[in-house]
């Protein structure tokens, strides 16, 4: 669609949505009365601005269906956050909210190169979690040939991948590549499975894990995005043809970026947290959710010709950012180093710490099972690993510009994700009385 017919219908559906939620839902009645703002304040796209943000609290706070815009009768399903902090966030869908949000992932499964009749392998978890079930029914919707695997049980996976030959793949980065090490631990080769295309998120993961995962299975790595507030997966993903940035799903929802310190929009192509405002949904409507995610708009037209704007990859949360010694870090800018050193494999994990007032961040990684092997056993104190501990503190300085103490651990010795994997181990909280 031509950008200025797009803004157009987005203007069309952020009105009908302000007016839908100032009428429905007490909540935002009140948000906007306390804000000065009338539904008829908001004419444009232009005027998304006007509007209050809300918040994964405002999601607590009414929990657990306070913020839904639809009689309870309406709502055909309920999902929630995965909840890898607190209580999980409930979400519902209408019968149409439904259609809507297959109908985003069978898109973003062809962006992604997919195909009605292609065998499609579904790793996401069923369950309260967005991604099987919003994958199966994109999948679905598209007519493909959907394998409901869910997470787990790998060695299930790895038969009906050998007998299936999927051509496509969905489930989190970090998963799928242990699937891989599970195949060549079993003398396997990934490769003869055949698969041509992966589409991995839920989790952040970097440009080397993309290379990881297209080399050891031959296929193409797409990153997709999406957060259950929102709608689930499908709200943005890469083109086969560039991968590079992924697409937004703009005739649905709006993003912005704004500054996380004071939530002035940025810019575009600035970095900063993604703000998201549904324009399409019945049941739970968004206006201005602060997703907390670190990301860019990247300005220029993609060359595969389609006209929604493209975010850059997940740079990180901000509730995962460590301030060490002043300098910021997300978790997320270790993996491109481990992933890239022979004598790692690709498990590690961020432990932080406070020390005094200061946090400590330790890296724990495992040593690969070849570099073990080649010196004669795991021992930590071998004068290689006391030299690989020195490059990787230097390496460590110069790419974050921080220094990490390490720990190895030997190979199998991380605990190895079946979904969304574990980065970040805060022990920071762990001495504090209440
Ligand atoms: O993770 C939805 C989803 C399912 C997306 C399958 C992609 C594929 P939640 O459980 O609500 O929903 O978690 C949302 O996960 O705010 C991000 O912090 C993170 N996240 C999701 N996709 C990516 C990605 C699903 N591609 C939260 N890169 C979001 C980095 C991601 N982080």
């Amino acid at each position: 669609m031509a950008p200025s017919n797009l803004r157009e219908l987005q203007s069309e559906r952020l009105k009908e949505t302000v007016l839908r939620v100032y009428e429905r839902v007490p909540f935002y009645r009140q948000l906007f009365d306390s804000h000065g703002v009338r539904p008829d304040d908001i004419q444009s796209v232009a005027d998304v601005v006007k509007l209050p943000f809300t918040r994964k609290k405002d999601f607590r706070d009414n929990y657990p269906m306070g913020l839904f815009a639809v009689d309870q009768s309406e709502v055909v399903r309920i999902h929630g956050s995965s909840g890898t902090k607190g209580k999980p966030t409930l979400v519902g869908y209408t019968q149409r909210d439904i259609q809507n949000w297959s109908e985003c992932v069978a898109r973003a499964i062809v962006t992604a190169g997919g195909r009605p009749g292609d065998v499609f392998h579904v790793i996401y978890g069923y369950g309260l979690f967005t991604g099987g079930l919003g994958f199966h029914y994109g999948a679905e919707r598209l007519g493909m040939t959907v394998i409901p695997v869910s997470g787990g049980n790998t060695l299930r996976q790895i038969t009906l991948m050998e007998d299936l030959h999927p051509r496509g793949i969905a489930g989190t980065p970090s998963y799928v590549l242990n699937i891989a090490e599970t195949m060549e631990g079993m003398g396997k080769d990934p490769r003869a499975v055949g698969i041509e295309y992966g589409i991995f998120g839920a989790e952040p993961w970097s440009e080397e894990m993309r290379r990881k995962l297209e080399e050891k299975f031959g296929l193409k790595a797409m990153d997709v995005y999406g957060l259950s507030e929102v709608v689930g997966p499908g709200v943005a993903i890469e083109c086969i043809e560039a991968q590079e940035g992924l697409h937004v799903a703009e005739d649905h929802f709006l993003v912005e970026v704004v500054d996380p310190a004071t939530g002035e929009p940025l810019p575009q192509g600035s970095v900063g947290e993604l703000v998201f405002t549904s324009l399409t949904k019945e049941a739970l409507p968004v206006i201005r959710y602060r997703t907390g995610d670190i990301a860019c708009l990247l300005p220029e037209r993609c060359r595969c010709g389609r006209t929604h704007v493209r975010m850059s990859r997940i740079k990180g949360r901000i509730d995962d950012m460590l301030i060490v010694r002043g300098v910021n870090v997300f978790p997320t800018e270790f993996e491109p180093v481990v992933l890239t050193m022979a004598e790692l494999a690709p498990h590690y994990q961020v432990v932080v710490d406070r020390v005094g007032a200061l946090d400590e961040v330790t890296l724990m990684v495992e040593l690969s099972e070849s570099f073990v092997r080649g010196i004669g056993g795991f021992n930590p104190e071998h004068a290689a690993v006391q030299r690989l501990r020195g490059v990787l503190a230097e390496r460590f300085k110069s790419t974050l510009g921080v220094s990490s103490a390490v720990t190895f651990c030997a190979p199998g010795e991380l605990p190895r994700s079946e979904g969304k994997a574990v980065r970040v181990v805060d022990r920071r909280n762990v001495y504090a009385t209440s």
